[in-house]
């Protein structure tokens, strides 16, 4: 309600023929107090009205100074870029990000060459950090020599992506570390290297690549166990089994430091054809038959106390010893290494595509 309503409430309050000259007076009063009090409102939404118009004169001002005109042209041409990038065929850019290209493999295996960062023990190395900031130190490695600098190179991608999505470092050596013993042998030294300042040391052979990221071998893992090592089987001759040491996790222990010297002292095995994994085979009480055959388990030894057997997709190969759904595929020796590398690329890009189909 506004003052002149209540003017007319008062004035109407009175019949006209009770109103006196008094009434007139005072009547006459309220209606220029009225018209005072609107006049002041009028007067203060001038004053508004001034103030916006400054205040837009300032803003004109602004805008069409020098710098915000440069802004309001980058934003235009900001936008102009995105808009033609955005309808521009995209076949270039995806090739240049692609891991698995000629190129980017042949700058990965430059790189894994360099070994430009070292370990505490001054061992020369490719390190990626990717660990998180956790009181469980991990590491993911492999070596090979400069014959199979292609495959680990391809190795390296599936054990990136896989290290980068559970916080593991992945260390990466190119070269043997003991030349008197065939380069199967370096990874035991290897190993033996990463786990002074590792708790936990996953060694994937660089004929092997990771295919599923998502299971986290680090849920497997068994206060009471050291070696996380999976058991593959033939169909024949039927019953023969063997530990495959192309993939497996050491926990650093008393009992691994041990373990990885009594194997190196087995150096009847040197030359074995499956050097290292022949002289854990033996010290785990496997039987390991003259002829070249499948060995064939027999009483396990105490070593195998520390030792967990864990499911074949973390190893997985062909025939009896192939996962339904492997989280690693061991390729292994084939007749060349470039069929090798072809059937490694395959595998990751198989992968990748599965992965990028469930995360759409
Ligand atoms: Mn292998």
């Amino acid at each position: 309600m506004d003052d002149a309503s209540v003017d007319r409430t008062q004035r109407a309050d009175v019949p006209c023929e009770h109103r006196t000259v008094e009434w007139y007076k005072l009547e006459n009063e309220r209606l220029l107090e009225a018209l005072r009090v609107r006049e002041a409102r009028v007067a203060r939404m001038e004053d508004d009205l001034v103030l916006l118009a400054e205040r837009s004169e300032t803003l004109d001002r602004i805008v069409s100074g020098g710098w915000w005109r440069l802004r309001l042209r980058l934003m235009r041409l900001f936008a102009v870029v995105s808009f033609v990038r955005r309808g521009l065929p995209q076949r270039e850019m995806t090739v240049e990000r692609d891991p698995l290209s000629r190129d980017a493999l042949a700058s990965r295996a430059e790189r894994l060459r360099s070994q430009t960062d070292r370990l505490s023990s001054g061992l020369p190395v490719s390190l990626h950090r990717h660990a998180k900031d956790s009181s469980v130190r991990r590491v993911i490695c492999s070596l090979a020599d400069e014959n199979y600098l292609g495959p680990l190179s391809i190795c390296s991608v599936g054990l990136e992506q896989y290290a980068t999505r559970h916080g593991w470092d992945v260390a990466i050596h190119v070269g043997s570390l003991d030349l008197a013993r065939p380069i199967a042998w370096s990874k035991l030294l290897f190993v033996s290297r990463l786990l002074e300042q590792y708790e936990e040391v996953w060694w994937v052979d660089a004929d092997a690549v990771i295919v599923d990221t998502a299971p986290d071998i680090a849920s497997l893992i068994d206060v009471d166990k050291d070696l996380y090592i999976v058991e593959h089987r033939w169909d024949e001759p039927s019953g023969r089994r063997a530990v495959n040491s192309g993939v497996v996790l050491f926990r650093r222990s008393d009992w691994t430091t041990s373990l990885i010297e009594a194997i190196w002292h087995r150096e009847e095995f040197i030359d074995h054809p499956w050097w290292e994994n022949t002289a854990m085979l033996d010290l785990f009480g496997y039987q390991i038959p003259d002829d070249g055959t499948p060995p064939i388990p027999g009483v396990p030894t105490a070593w195998m106390d520390r030792v967990k057997l864990i499911g074949l997709e973390w190893n997985s190969t062909e025939n009896a010893s192939a996962a339904v759904a492997p989280v690693i595929r061991h390729i292994g020796r084939r007749p060349t290494v470039a069929v090798l590398e072809q059937m490694m690329t395959g595998e990751l890009r198989r992968a990748n595509a599965v992965g990028v189909a469930r995360e759409t």
